[in-house]
């Protein structure tokens, strides 16, 4: 079902100063820079490697307001390891059969993500601990 590692998920207070340091430290580069209102963050991609189905990548995480997941966690665990990404096929029936499983999904729906993808996420409790994120590429 799990077609590679999409991208690991890095929660920071400064998306600058933490672009600067993946740049000048691994020599990775952004590839696209987005704020997405609904997850309440502001966030940039850097390319680590091509794979099955796409790309893998360092997504750097700053939130929008304290009030939003990336921000709570922020307050909560400081900056650090936010979620793995997981590229699928198909997000839908990933979480179809994920979902049968009984671990709790996060979102029912597939919603916007970095790139033009479909995201969902798992919850974090049902996983080890692990926010988990399913990926399908456009
Ligand atoms: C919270 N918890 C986590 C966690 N966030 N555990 C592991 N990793 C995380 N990232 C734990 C807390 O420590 C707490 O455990 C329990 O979950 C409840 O947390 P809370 O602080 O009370 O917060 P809730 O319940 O309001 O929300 C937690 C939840 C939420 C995971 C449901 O953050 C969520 O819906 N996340 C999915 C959306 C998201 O993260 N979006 C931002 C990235 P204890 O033991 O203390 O009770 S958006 C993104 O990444 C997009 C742009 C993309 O990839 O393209």
């Amino acid at each position: 079902m799990l077609l590679r590692i999409d991208h690991v998920g890095i929660a920071c207070e400064n998306l600058e100063e933490k672009i600067a340091f993946y740049e000048s430290t691994f020599g990775v580069t952004v590839v696209s820079r987005e704020v997405n209102e609904e997850q309440g963050v502001k966030e940039a991609m850097l390319h680590v490697a091509d794979g099955e189905g796409g790309g893998s990548y360092i997504q750097l995480l700053e939130p929008l307001h304290p009030d939003t997941p990336v921000g709570k966690f922020l307050a909560k665990r400081g900056e650090g390891l936010h979620h793995v990404a997981y590229g699928v096929t198909d997000v839908t029936q990933a979480l179809q059969v994920i979902g049968d499983t009984g671990v709790r999904l996060i979102d029912k729906q597939p919603r916007h993500g970095a790139m033009g993808s479909s995201i969902a996420f798992l919850h974090p409790k049902d996983v080890g601990g692990v926010l988990t994120e399913l990926v399908q590429s456009p």
